[in-house]
């Protein structure tokens, strides 16, 4: 029985094996006496599922009497990790389900190793939706995912011989996957391209193209300890009819199949960039494929519910993670238009009172803008909504500032030129109730740059902040399963208590100062680290020295996350190594450098980076002279459940973006939620890290925001050079260019963009970052000291459990509340 009175599933370890073997013998038709671990994996799994089915059954049915209003969260990314140990520890049944696997000769933890990642997203902003999804469960609320069944995740990252980034396909779908139920009842018709022909007042026909169908795949998302399982709705494409008879009959079998291929090639693969817009057809057909599906399924759901149409936003919420489904604004427009027969302005008044727009980025290369012959020749009827829509707002502004040309040429939903290009984010805006940001400084910055026209228009109070937030479930207890229980423990109360109020952790702090509970924490640090260099010693024969520092950096690749920052410090630290004697390295604590991260396959210079990380690393790893002092690694393939591994075990990890371009980052808050420090630039999430723990807990460096511009500025118009600048970086960089670390001439394209123009100001930050280096050094001297700044790290964690933030959407936003299973 839950602390809330309600009934956990009952399967105690007889039933477990119970199920595993009926499972084994029906689902997967073997014999129990001759199964390997994926065998056992694939069993486990569909036993767990079967808990899982039930639960999410009387959800839904529930949702289904009760007819809340519900939220829909619409992300092109859900990067979901596994489930397998998520599901059990969420059902409460991992106890019983460990006992039970090892009563048939098996080890919970090798079956778990067996499950593939549901890598369907990039980084931050798929993580975000996988751990928003975690918490809308936990907190009983009505709340479903849109999303994409990818046919491919993101690409498989391989290390060349060189030392280059290769792609390989994640072909996550070869074993059948126990946790999505196909609904091939559940299609929808899906138009692109035709021809739209205008009505009166405002209505069109649109017709002709080609139609896909649109068939659901449904995710059960389990909250942690309460019945509540709410859906992810993940869409794959499908052609409407088998293929072309006329072509087949005249024998042209290529034609025949063309169209349908066309069809499935819509949801084939997740396009692996991340915070650079690439204006690829292929991206806006399947923005549109799963707007349409997916809103076309909301209105079905609303229409069951017998209520006017104009009821619809007191039932329907709708959050657009960023502007990749902003085509949803004018696909609820064409519906209640052309196919409810609503009058133009009361269907925007709905349409505004529905979506709500969540911006990630301030950076221009990141802001959705496409061509405007594009969307008319795949959208016809959607380019004409958009005409129609820009030229009432920019009236409107007109009329607010009147003779105000710049102005109107800034809000215009369309970019003028040749060709003429619609902006994604003032769509997003103005079709929205309200729009946020991810952190406190981000979402400032979204107010007073990209938005600030708009704040003037709206007026502030449509433009807030929800600071970004993590599950604690799966990035402490699931993760960090030894700490999870010392904290249990050390702050009395039960397990379910601090997990689903994370504020709780703040007991840990009347512990700081007692030695023992020092140790213990300092023991499960330790074990962690070398769960970590057991991990690197199987997969790539490395063996790792788990007594120095570990510190951390894994991101995906980027100029403005400045992994070349975290570079070039490594060899300044090198090059001083190798200027001491014996004597004095003694000195130097010994550390470790981790990197990890995947380069958008197009990204020169993200991926040159990563060749510079690898070889950079051969060199210092093989120095007799250095290597018991510093060592360095770049592990290859970064995924969630790498993160799992990593996050635990770092004693140091690193957010050094330039100031004002990283919208928030989480992994700060995963990595200081398992009593890692932070060394970091004064950006995005990382300010409130700081808020919260205190500024002698975080180490700080680099220019702050509002200097950022006017440096560029100087960079652009009165460059000084390197050696000037910043003598200490001109000689690291000096270095690789004559070859320490290999053929030099290989990384001057990289060299120069710090040489010339440096946009990310490394020059600016060098000295200021090493000089936080060494404090990190001397702090961690003092280990006792250390370790009580790690404590009191975690101990200060509650405000970034993604509860918080999925609560202020809830209530702030989309006026929802819980909806309790009976
Ligand atoms: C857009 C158009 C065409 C193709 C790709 C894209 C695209 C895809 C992914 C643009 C951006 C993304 C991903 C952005 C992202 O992950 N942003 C991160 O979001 C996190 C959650 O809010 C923040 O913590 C990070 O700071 C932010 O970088």
């Amino acid at each position: 029985v839950w602390k809330d009175g309600t009934r956990a599933i009952d399967k105690d370890v007889p039933d477990v094996t119970k199920s595993i073997i009926n499972h084994v013998n029906t689902s997967l038709a073997r014999q129990a006496y001759n199964i390997d671990d994926m065998g056992a994996y694939q069993a486990v799994a569909l036993a767990a599922r079967d808990d899982l089915l039930i639960n999410w059954n009387e959800t839904q049915l529930n949702y289904t009497r009760k007819a809340p209003k519900r939220a829909y969260y619409l992300s092109l990314e859900f990067l979901m990790g596994r489930t397998l140990d998520n599901a059990l520890l969420n059902l409460g049944l991992k106890d019983n389900f460990t006992q039970g696997v090892d009563k048939l000769g098996f080890n919970i933890e090798d079956i778990i190793d067996k499950e593939r990642d549901a890598a369907l997203g990039n980084g931050g902003l798929g993580r975000l939706a996988a751990c928003y999804l975690d918490s809308s469960a936990s907190q009983e609320l009505p709340v479903w995912g849109y999303g994409l069944r990818y046919k491919y995740g993101i690409f498989q990252q391989l290390i060349a011989p060189d030392g280059s980034q290769l792609e390989a396909p994640d072909p996550w779908l070869e074993h059948s996957n126990p946790w999505e139920l196909p609904r091939v009842d559940v299609t929808i018709d899906v138009r692109f391209y035709g021809h739209a022909e205008r009505l009166d007042n405002g209505k069109a026909i649109w017709s002709g193209g080609q139609e896909v169908l649109a068939v659901a795949y449904d995710v059960m998302i389990p909250g942690y300890h309460t019945k509540t399982t709410n859906n992810l709705r993940l869409w794959e494409s499908k052609p409407k009819r088998g293929f072309d008879l006329n072509s087949f009959n005249a024998g042209d079998y290529e034609k025949a199949v063309q169209s349908s291929n066309s069809a499935e090639t819509i949801t084939s693969v997740l396009y692996p960039n991340d915070n650079t817009m690439v204006g690829k057809e292929l991206r806006l057909k399947q923005q549109y494929f799963w707007t349409a599906a997916s809103l076309n399924d909301i209105m079905r759901r609303f229409k069951n519910y017998g209520k006017p149409i104009t009821e619809f936003p007191e039932y329907v919420a709708i959050q657009l993670n960023d502007t990749h489904p902003t085509l949803a604004i004018p696909e609820l427009m064409r519906l209640l238009v052309d196919e409810e027969d609503v009058p133009w302005d009361k269907a925007w008044s709905i349409v505004t009172s529905t979506f709500f727009f969540t911006n990630h980025t301030v950076l221009p290369e990141a802001l959705e803008k496409w061509p405007v012959p594009l969307m008319q020749h795949l959208l016809p009827r959607h380019m004409q909504i958009i005409f129609d829509l820009n030229l009432t707002f920019l009236q409107a502004v007109e009329k607010k500032f009147p003779g105000d040309r710049d102005r109107l040429a800034r809000m215009s939903l369309i970019q003028e030129g040749y060709p003429q290009y619609v902006r994604m984010a003032n769509l997003a805006c103005i079709g929205s109730r309200r729009v946020n940001g991810v952190a406190e400084l981000h979402s400032e910055l979204v107010k007073t740059t990209i938005m600030k026209d708009f704040v003037e228009f709206f007026g502030v109070s449509k433009f807030s902040n929800v600071t970004n937030g993590i599950t604690p479930r799966r990035w402490l207890d699931q993760c960090n399963p030894a700490l999870s229980t010392l904290i249990t423990e050390t702050l009395g109360c039960t397990k379910n208590e601090w997990l689903k109020d994370l504020y709780k952790l703040e007991g840990l702090l009347k512990h700081v100062d007692d030695p023992k509970f020092q140790k213990k924490w300092a023991a499960i640090k330790q074990s962690n680290k070398e769960r970590l260099a057991h991990h690197v010693e199987v997969t790539l024969g490395i063996k790792i020295n788990t007594k120095a520092m570990f510190d951390v950096q894994i991101k995906r690749l980027h100029e403005y996350k400045r992994q070349t920052l975290n570079l070039l410090g490594v060899v300044h630290r090198y090059l001083a190594l190798k200027k001491m004697t014996p004597e004095q390295r003694k000195k130097i604590n010994p550390r470790v450098v981790f990197f990890a991260g995947k380069a958008a396959p197009g990204y020169y210079i993200a991926k040159l980076t990563i060749r510079l990380i690898v070889n950079v690393a051969r060199v210092i790893n093989a120095d007799p002279d250095t290597k018991d002092y510093l060592s360095m690694f770049f592990l290859p393939d970064y995924s969630v459940t790498l993160a799992e591994i990593l996050i635990p075990a770092s004693d140091l990890s690193q957010h050094i973006s330039t100031a004002g371009t990283e919208a928030s980052g989480t992994s700060n808050m995963k990595f200081c939620l398992n009593g890692g420090l932070l060394l970091g630039t004064v950006d995005g999430a990382n300010i409130e890290i700081a808020e919260e723990v205190g500024d002698s807990n975080v180490f700080f460096f680099g220019h702050l925001t509002p200097a950022v511009e006017e440096l560029r500025y100087q960079h652009t118009y009165h460059p000084v050079p390197v050696e000037e600048k910043c003598p200490a970086l001109a000689a690291v960089l000096d270095e690789i260019s004559a070859g320490r670390f290999g053929d030099g001439s290989v990384y001057e394209p990289l060299l120069n963009t710090i040489r010339q123009g440096d946009y990310y100001l490394l020059t600016e930050d060098f000295d200021s970052y090493i000089q936080a280096l060494s404090m990190v050094d001397a702090a961690y001297q003092d280990r006792t000291e250390w370790i009580k700044k790690s404590i009191r790290t975690t101990a200060k964690m509650g405000k970034f459990s993604s509860d918080r933030a999925i609560l202020t959407y809830a209530e702030e936003f989309w006026n929802i509340e819980a909806c309790k299973v009976p």
